[in-house]
């Protein structure tokens, strides 16, 4: 499902990040597939992995991300391509942080950024 164009001073940008006359950066997450209304990331004791699309009070769609090993866990979300979908920030027992790039419900690439010692701990995320 892709998010709607926008246009900004004549110009019309299907990108809701692209940067409009390098002045206005306009760019809003509001879930996996852009289309403005917040989703739920759901983990099951398991390790599968889904997510539900909402879409005003109903599960629009959902996405089944498959089982993930239970030494995975969700450190966070977060836009960290800056295309307008929120991304899977993920953390192994081993240290290993690896980011999904999501386009909606599939994982459009992965980015591995390598081991990060078990003392260190997500304080927060800056931007989107
Ligand atoms: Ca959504
Ligand atoms: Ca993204």
């Amino acid at each position: 499902m892709d998010h709607p164009a926008i246009e900004v001073l004549g110009h019309s940008f299907n990108n809701p990040c692209q940067n409009a006359l390098n002045r206005v950066k306009i760019c809003e997450v509001t879930g996996f597939d852009g289309d403005g209304n917040a989703d739920i990331l759901w983990r099951n004791s398991n390790g599968d992995t889904v997510i539900w699309f909402i879409k005003n009070d109903a599960i629009n769609s959902s996405a089944d991300l498959g089982v993930i090993a239970t030494t995975w866990t969700v450190a966070s979300t977060g836009d960290f391509n800056g295309d307008g979908r929120r991304d899977i920030f993920w953390r192994n027992s081993n240290g290993d942080v690896v980011i999904w790039f999501m386009n909606s419900g599939t994982i459009a690439s992965t980015g591995d950024l390598g081991v990060v010692a078990s003392s260190w701990n997500v304080a927060g995320l800056a931007g989107n």
